[in-house]
């Protein structure tokens, strides 16, 4: 076995630790080692470096190359077995804590007609983003819902859920993404199944997205305390006409063009507590300039076509493509069509990097110099 050296992470600077290895300092290490210590200049500038690095790889996740199997598990898994049936998202580098990027899960889940998962609750915030299919449900605290191609819909933390296909419906996929590994980390997941397995449907169908999703409208005297938001689907239709119209009367941001948040209407703030969620349109031959955030992003291609550069990286996106990028990486986005909108969804977790006080963006300069932004 080859003794450890810590030789690796000396930095020549005052101010950082830069310790040589001797027979002597390394023999102390081991003692210390043995009594559940160690000597912090070992390890001081690899746990605080200058800035946020990622152990996450930027990543895409082509459709074509997923679709066949998300659908192959149609055939070996049953809703109950598996309780969720679903192909998740792995990224190279954080496969340990079962992460897509940084602290956000994702996965592709798949039901046929007439199924039903059991309904359950967790610690974990969720959402989901519809990718195929018809006649997708699903039941958020007796709030049904009814589900389209490109509607997005929350199950925040606490609340019990199931999701299911009704009869006379298509094979549907949709995306769920959550903070699962937020959670682990946090050491404060709980996992609950619903004692009736099945909830009642306690409201009229869709009353949620009636009742809060007017536009501009708040319904008089109606009262919501939750932390989270009472709008709990979000229609693709009224998300594509507010970004298309937005577009007409804005340049939109260098950064990400027009880009839109999903709010919670009751407060203007992000959707839930731990999760944001934004759509972003790209005009006809767009192409954005780069910057990098505190915060980890999954994205997923909703409309047309186009590129992003990750950290220096390129990928080519279409439809239902999903790619992630890391927190603190430069990234640009480019429509490739010069005649059609490319939109992308994405979620988040600046709320987390906001309410800590933790948010930061940049911009990478001209003469790649870099530039702080204020928000
Ligand atoms: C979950 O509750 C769902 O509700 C999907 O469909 C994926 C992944 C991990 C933990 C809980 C769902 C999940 C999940």
């Amino acid at each position: 076995m080859t003794e450890p050296s810590y030789d690796q992470y000396r930095e020549e600077m005052i101010g950082r630790a830069n310790v040589a290895d001797t027979p002597e300092r390394l023999a102390y290490y081991k003692r210390l080692s043995a009594l559940g210590t160690g000597a912090l200049w070992t390890v001081a500038n690899k746990i605080e470096p200058w800035e946020p690095v990622s152990t996450s790889t930027p990543m895409i996740w082509r459709y074509r190359d997923l679709r066949e199997d998300v659908l192959k598990a149609l055939e070996l898994v049953t809703p109950e077995q598996a309780g969720r049936r679903v192909v998740y998202l792995e990224n190279k580098g954080r496969a340990d804590v079962v992460a897509a990027v940084g602290w956000l899960y994702s996965g592709l889940q798949v039901m046929a007609p007439g199924e039903c998962a059991s309904s359950h609750r967790h610690s974990a915030s969720a959402l989901r983003f519809i990718m195929e299919g018809s006649g997708a449900f699903t039941n958020v605290d007796g709030h049904k819902m009814m589900l389209g191609a490109n509607d997005f819909v929350l199950t925040p933390n606490g609340t019990w859920h199931e999701h299911g296909v009704a009869e006379d419906g298509t094979i549907c996929i949709w995306q769920d993404g959550l903070d699962i590994p937020l959670m682990n980390a946090l050491e404060a997941n709980f996992y609950e199944v619903h004692p009736d397995l099945q909830q009642a449907i306690s409201y009229a169908v869709d009353d949620s997205t009636a009742t809060w999703a007017g536009a501009g409208l708040r319904p008089a005297g109606v009262k919501w305390a939750k932390p989270y938001s009472p709008l709990l689907k979000y229609e693709w239709a009224p998300t594509y006409e507010a970004l298309s119209r937005y577009a007409k009367v804005t340049d939109g941001s260098p950064y990400d063009g027009i880009l839109m948040d999903y709010v919670n209407p009751n407060t203007g703030g992000p959707v839930m507590q731990t999760i944001g969620a934004s759509m972003q349109l790209l005009r006809p031959g767009e192409r954005t300039k780069a910057h990098r955030q505190t915060g980890s992003f999954v994205y997923q291609c909703a409309k047309g076509k186009g590129w992003s550069i990750i950290n220096g990286q390129h990928f080519d996106w279409q439809e239902r493509d999903i790619f992630v990028v890391p927190a603190w990486m430069y990234h640009e986005h480019a429509n490739a069509s010069d005649s059609s909108d490319a939109c992308l969804f994405s979620f988040h977790d600046l709320p987390v990097m906001r309410a800590l006080g933790l948010y930061r963006e940049e911009a990478l300069g001209e003469n790649g110099g870099h530039q702080p932004i204020m928000s």
